[in-house]
């Protein structure tokens, strides 16, 4: 079973958020993939959705310090 989030994200200045955000996500159980890019401002997220879900996700990414939020 797999979910995917796709997250617009808002605050990243240098390639040095996206690492931080690629890497604050891919170390959480249940996330399998997180590709962010900076020049979009968006991020995708491939993740169990038995073990984490889209608003731990995006909380987490706020914790790091940034804005995230849901797109289609
Ligand atoms: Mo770059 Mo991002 O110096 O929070 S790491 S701005």
């Amino acid at each position: 079973q797999e979910g995917q989030l796709d997250l617009a994200i808002t605050g990243m200045t240098c390639s040095s958020c996206v690492h931080l955000i690629e890497r604050t996500l891919t170390q959480t159980p249940g996330i399998e993939r997180a590709v962010v890019t900076l020049a979009t401002g968006r991020g995708r997220v491939d993740f169990d959705p038995s073990v984490i879900g889209p608003r731990d996700i995006i909380k987490l990414v706020e914790d790091a310090g940034f804005e995230a939020k849901s797109v289609a």
